[in-house]
């Protein structure tokens, strides 16, 4: 019967969003107003009332994650563990799919075989998911998506996460407004990508090459580091060789990659940083990422927000109370810097604050 009437409250959903015409992520508003945290989740101890685990039911619900590749991950996976605990009335079939895509999709159709009530996907790659979607909507099982984007199909009821192009951007607009304060005029950049058709590695590539060609910056290289500290270490190892004296920037897609970057720029011998010949930038603001751009290794760390889950409780509750949740679920990130040169930047057009990295700012980080 629960079945039923959850298939039935996601076609109207379903229904109801298609109606609403909601845009893709593609031509979504760069500034889209990013979303208010929920003010207490069940994981708060919070005794919400229209809680879909207030009517004491278990709510079972299968959660594909990416892997365990960086601080990001495990701050993303301890998000959905905390609010999806047994304590909230919930079940968590958690499958970690260690960065293959085949294993993911395994996963999900394993959840439709254990007639889960929700499907939580963070979709290693954006495309190859219409079929398994369809699986899911035929088994009258709504999935939210969250993080990195599935771009092939829009068979889900919500998806949760960050605009990663305008991540890109932000990097893009920073480096500029930062290189005029210092007086630099050129620009030959290195990028170190994260994973091959990841939806954070394609939006972060974009945004940061629609201002390096704005800019007549060169992009001397870019390959991936598939978001992993050995990746940014493996691949800046090979730049530091490839093409010494040649860059002074390095673009990391993420904290881990800059780790290992770091590590091998020391090796090296290359200075980065605040005080060295090197700009380096980073994405994702993780507490570790953040201790480095207080110490000056990292000079701007751009902020992708992992704590996805409390806005996923609120979709299920909205869903189980008959509602319509929203298509989209943008979160709030911040830039960090090291230096207080500037105050803001632009992008798209819209003033973005800068936010110099202080020790109570890592003591409250993911
Ligand atoms: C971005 C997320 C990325 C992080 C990496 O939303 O998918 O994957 O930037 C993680 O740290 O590996």
């Amino acid at each position: 019967m629960k079945r039923k009437l959850i298939g039935l409250l996601l076609c109207v959903a379903m229904t109801a969003t298609l109606l609403a015409g909601c845009g893709s992520k593609e031509e979504a508003p760069a500034d889209a107003p990013a979303a208010e945290a929920p003010a207490e989740t069940l994981a708060e101890g919070g005794d919400d009332a229209d809680a879909p685990a207030a009517s004491g039911d278990v709510i079972t619900i299968g959660f594909a994650q990416v892997g365990h590749e960086s601080d990001w991950r495990t701050a993303s996976t301890k998000s959905c563990q905390d609010v999806f605990s047994e304590a909230n009335g919930y079940d968590l079939q958690f499958v970690d799919c260690d960065n293959d895509s085949a294993v993911q999709l395994e996963a999900v159709r394993g959840f439709i075989e254990q007639d889960v009530d929700y499907i939580i996907i963070d979709p290693i790659v954006a495309t190859g998911w219409d079929t398994v979607l369809t699986e899911c909507e035929d088994a009258g099982i709504p999935v939210i998506v969250i993080d990195r984007t599935i771009d092939d199909s829009d068979k889900y009821v919500s998806w949760v996460g960050s605009n990663f192009k305008t991540e890109g951007l932000a990097a893009g607009e920073w480096l500029k407004a930062y290189a005029e304060a210092k007086g630099i005029k050129e620009i030959n950049a290195l990028v170190i990508e994260g994973s091959t058709g990841a939806s954070a590695t394609i939006g972060r590539t974009e945004g940061f090459k629609e201002i390096a060609d704005r800019e007549g910056w060169t992009i001397v290289d870019s390959q991936s580091g598939d978001f992993t500290q050995d990746g940014g270490a493996e691949v800046m190892e090979s730049y530091c060789k490839s093409y010494e004296g040649k860059f002074n920037v390095v673009v990391c897609q993420n904290d881990n990659e800059a780790f290992g970057a770091m590590d091998a720029m020391k090796q090296a011998g290359v200075s980065y940083g605040v005080n060295g010949d090197v700009i380096l930038i980073s994405f994702d603001a993780c507490t570790a990422g953040l201790e480095f751009v207080k110490s000056g290794d990292i000079n701007a760390d751009f902020e992708c927000n992992p704590l996805a889950a409390p806005f996923v409780e609120e979709v299920i509750k909205t869903l189980a109370n008959g509602g319509t949740p929203e298509k989209e679920v943008y979160m709030e990130e911040h830039w960090f810097v090291n230096e207080d040169i500037l105050s803001s930047i632009e992008v798209n057009g819209e003033t973005q604050n800068l936010t110099v990295v202080t020790d109570d700012i890592i003591a409250a980080q993911y």
